[in-house]
């Protein structure tokens, strides 16, 4: 990263510097970053996260091949996406709980809604919101989301915490790799024909964030039924 009437250097002496004005990147032909577009919605935010939160706690699923999750898991919505060893799916109950996932909060469903907006997806319903944890060390191997219903809606992801190194590949495993640093309060909007390709998340930086202690939250939110 790099400021004006300052000379680029390699090491980013001003990582943590004063919040930067909200700039948008396009990572692919139908992908861009919203840098900073969560940040004034954080006061409301992360309150409604402890309400979800309390109702669904975060836990550790397993894959249909046995391993055990290292990202941890909750949902919101009118559906949760969860995996056991029968497989992937969307469901209206939380397993853990027997209960309804908790209800969307109405900024999670704003936020949303802006961001889809901001990227040209008009009309924008999630009905689904995935909150994944990360704690230094925690990674998510590259995969495709492909469990929703009408793949012309785009997901839209918020990372909140400490930064991530996610990876954006190809429409084929094999493909190479983009890197795209995610940071505390920056909204991804992914559509079109950027929505089936491989992403994941590098293994998670010990640091510390000042409002988040030491883990990455990401909310994604999708159209899934
Ligand atoms: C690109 N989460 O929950 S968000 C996931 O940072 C997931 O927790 C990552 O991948 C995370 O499935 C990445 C970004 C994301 C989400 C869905 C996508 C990128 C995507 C779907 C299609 C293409
Ligand atoms: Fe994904």
């Amino acid at each position: 990263m790099q400021r004006k009437g300052t000379t680029p250097t390699t090491l980013d002496l001003f990582a943590d510097a004063a919040p930067q004005p909200p700039t948008t990147e396009r990572i692919g032909p139908c992908s861009v970053v919203l840098r900073g577009f969560a940040l004034p919605l954080l006061d409301r935010l992360l309150p409604a996260l402890e309400g979800v939160l309390v109702r669904a706690p975060f836990r550790h699923m397993t894959t249909p091949g046995g391993y055990t999750m290292s990202v941890a898991l909750s949902s919101c919505g009118d559906v949760g996406w969860t995996t056991d060893r029968n497989g992937y799916r969307y469901a209206s109950i939380d397993p853990q709980t027997g209960k309804p996932w908790p209800e969307m909060p109405a900024v999670f469903l704003e936020l949303a809604q802006r961001a889809a907006d901001c990227a040209g997806f008009a009309d924008f319903v999630p009905d689904a919101c995935l909150i994944n944890r990360y704690i230094p060390g925690a990674k998510l191997a590259l995969h495709q989301d492909k469990d929703e219903l009408d793949l012309g809606w785009p997901v839209v992801s918020v990372s909140l915490g400490i930064p991530a190194m996610f990876l954006f590949g190809g429409h084929a495993r094999g493909d190479a790799t983009q890197r795209v640093p995610l940071f505390h309060g920056d909204v991804v909007v992914w559509g079109g024909e950027d929505r089936l390709r491989y992403h994941g998340v590098m293994p998670i930086k010990q640091a510390d964030h000042p409002q988040l202690g030491e883990q990455r939250i990401n909310f994604t939110f999708r159209k899934a039924e």
